[in-house]
């Protein structure tokens, strides 16, 4: 039976590779006429392939507009049979299918075998990405018609999605297989005694000096530091040490320049702090530190050791304010029992001065190896702070009294130690050191 269908109807019911082909037809079987377009079909199904029937053309130029009228440039129409065998296009359907389906079966037999991760990505961008296999084959689609492409959409949804399954399941085991290498490799033995730490000791020259600072500190002292390079100003003039004083000999200290050295003593740093306190009293100090002096080492010498020194200012402060701080000090530092005494000195910064003993903590007095049997150790140098000291610190000695006091770190240590070489503070030597561990 002869159909015969207008337009619209023919258009949306033949397959657009079918009027592409006809399209292609014409233009085949126009040469050297005009252009023409297909503006309506007849069309008779011959077979379950090919289709006959009846073209309407016309011109295909683009109509022209005058005075709101559409003018079409001729009225050229012509009437023309057609065959086409749309066949093939069943055939490329078909094609497809087989296609993807081998597509499929390849992607999933190489994927069976892939035992590392890298390689399943590799082939998941091989079949299923932008530039895979899979678009590549999709792309084909372009040539079917609007009914058969959802069919091989379906087809491809299919192949698209078996193959992801079993990436999916072959990454599951690959992460799996991860896990479980690195509880592996990660495994611990709860069971296995602990590596002990290293554990380190504090400095027996420290030690001495954050002991005597705690014993100051709880009698209300301040602790102050300054700089080991002072002025010959700090370090001598402001101490009562004039200008062609021998402590000033150049043998005696380490100069940088005519006015810098470093500094002998820490009594530079009580200086400071005097004029810093412009007269304000009390003055309650103690200051620790490193000091130089030019000196050849051996077992009691050495160019650098360590002082703390004491300074007290106020009204009315006695040489028995001094005796009194100075027996608790040795109290605290030696244990109860102990004793000092007090011999006459001489300190150019103090007047009067005195060397103060201590009772031998070893012997508690009888006389020892240690005190050399005379019972007392010398500790410390102290005195009544020197006018002259006072008045450059800024406090008038008509008003204001003090005492001071200087005792050398190493020398308590090595007596509280039994250290017989003073070397041994600073050689560094480990078998020295770990002796001091958890004192
Ligand atoms: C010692 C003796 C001493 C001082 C240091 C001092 C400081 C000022 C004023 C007065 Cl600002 N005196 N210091 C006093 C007496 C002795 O040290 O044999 N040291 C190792």
């Amino acid at each position: 039976m002869r159909a015969f269908l207008r337009e619209q109807s023919c258009r949306s019911s033949l397959r657009s590779s079918s009027l592409n082909s006809i399209q292609g037809f014409l233009e085949g079987h126009s040469r050297g006429y005009r252009p023409q377009t297909v503006i309506s079909v007849k069309v008779r199904q011959v077979s379950a392939g090919p289709k006959e029937g009846i073209l309407l053309l016309r011109e295909a130029s683009q109509p022209s507009n005058k005075g709101g009228t559409t003018v079409f440039s001729s009225l050229y129409r012509e009437e023309r049979p057609f065959f086409v065998d749309n066949t093939r296009f069943k055939g490329a359907v078909q094609g497809m299918k087989e296609k993807l389906e081998a597509l499929k079966a390849e992607a999933l037999a190489k994927l069976q075998e892939v035992t590392d991760p890298q390689i399943l990505n590799d082939l998941r961008v091989k079949y299923l990405g932008k530039k895979g296999e899979l678009t590549e084959v999709l792309r084909g689609m372009g040539g079917l018609s609007a009914e058969e492409r959802p069919v091989i959409g379906q087809v491809a949804n299919l192949v698209r999605s078996a193959i992801e399954e079993v990436i999916g399941t072959k990454q599951e085991i690959f992460q799996q297989q991860e896990t479980q290498n690195r509880l592996n490799a990660e495994k611990v033995d709860v069971s296995l005694p602990g590596r002990g730490l290293p554990q380190g000791g504090i400095h027996p020259l420290n030690r001495v000096i954050q002991e005597i600072e705690d014993i100051f500190i709880g009698m209300g002292y301040r602790i102050e530091e300054g700089p080991e390079v002072e002025t010959d100003y700090y370090n001598f003039e402001a101490l009562n040490l004039p200008k062609n004083h021998p402590a000033r000999d150049m043998q005696d200290s380490f100069y940088l320049t005519e006015d810098l050295l470093m500094r002998t003593q820490t009594s530079p740093v009580q200086v400071r702090t005097m004029q810093a306190m412009k007269g304000e009293t009390p003055v309650k100090i103690i200051c620790p530190g490193k000091v130089f002096r030019r000196d050849d080492d051996d077992a009691t010498h050495s160019f650098q050791f360590h002082q703390i020194e004491g300074l007290v200012i106020g009204r009315n402060i006695r040489m028995s304010d001094l005796k009194g701080t100075l027996l608790q000090f040795m109290k605290e530092m030696f244990g109860p029992t102990a004793g000092i005494r007090l011999r006459p000195s001489f300190f150019p910064f103090t007047e009067p001065s005195v060397e103060v003993d201590v009772s031998c903590f070893k012997c508690g007095g009888e006389g020892c190896r240690l005190c050399k049997q005379s019972g007392w150790l010398e500790i410390l140098g102290a005195g009544m702070v020197h006018p002259n000291v006072l008045r450059m610190g800024g406090y008038d000695p008509e008003i204001y009294s003090g005492f001071a006091f200087g005792v050398g770190a190493e020398r308590i240590a090595m007596l509280k130690y039994g250290i017989d070489d003073i070397r041994y503070f600073y050689t560094n030597d480990m078998g020295f050191v770990k002796q001091f561990k958890g004192i």
